[in-house]
């Protein structure tokens, strides 16, 4: 289920973010289409003598960080005064994540960074969470991993690979469960849940981690704290 505004809406949500970076910042650079334009427009300020470095979440967004000139960084080196990263859906500030399957390193860059400004269009709100959960598994795992989330009500969908057979491989090598739970109603205590789970390496649930809501409309763009 992938939903996506304009490319205005999107590049408005991601250069309002960089609105708050500023001089000597370690900024989390997430992944996709919207905090791509948040990249982007970060690669001009730095151009333009913005001195800041940045801690990729992906193969994509550090390939993207590359091109436009973002010194970078690692969380070994440095804390990120804050993240910018994408959601496939936001409600109540809770979001659910891993459309690019890079959920996992957005977590950690996301929950380390001082503050997450989530970067969305319109298309991404919504008043419960009913988007699939991305799940990144083990690939020894996948099968019970995908039973035990069948146990919690879920409908779990291992994801293929669009362009080729076989399943998507995440960065880290490991493989995705898209796991369908209709309307989530205690997003926390199902976050809880899969965290338990052996072989889960980490799901697409982002509880309390988000601080302002940077959405992109035709009007202009919404911040939600
Ligand atoms: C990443 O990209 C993912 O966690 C999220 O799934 C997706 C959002 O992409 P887009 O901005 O292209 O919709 O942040």
């Amino acid at each position: 289920m992938k939903r996506g505004g304009t490319d205005e809406q999107k590049r408005a949500a991601g250069e309002s973010a960089v609105d708050a970076v500023s001089d000597g910042m370690v900024v989390g650079l997430g992944t996709g289409s919207t905090t791509a334009y948040a990249i982007r427009e970060l690669g001009r300020r730095v151009d333009a003598g913005l001195d800041i470095e940045g801690v990729p979440t992906s193969y994509q967004s550090r390939q993207l960080a590359r091109e436009v000139g973002i010194p970078l960084t690692t969380l070994e080196d440095a804390t990120p005064d804050l993240a910018i990263d994408g959601a496939d859906q936001v409600a109540d500030g809770t979001l659910i994540k891993g459309g690019g399957a890079a959920h996992t390193r957005e977590k950690l860059v996301d929950a380390a960074a001082d503050r997450l400004l989530v970067v969305v269009d319109p298309t991404k709100e919504a008043d419960a969470l009913d988007h699939p959960v991305p799940i990144e598994v083990l690939p020894d795992a996948r099968r019970t991993v995908a039973e035990t989330v069948a146990d919690l009500g879920g409908d779990p969908q291992l994801r293929a690979a669009e362009r080729k057979d076989g399943p998507v491989v995440t960065d880290n090598g490991n493989l995705v469960l898209d796991c369908d739970f209709g309307t989530i109603e205690d997003p926390a205590g199902l976050a809880r849940a899969l965290s338990a789970l052996p072989g889960v390496l980490e799901h697409g649930l982002f509880v309390e981690l988000a601080d302002e809501i940077h959405c992109g409309t035709d009007d202009g763009v919404r911040v939600t704290e």
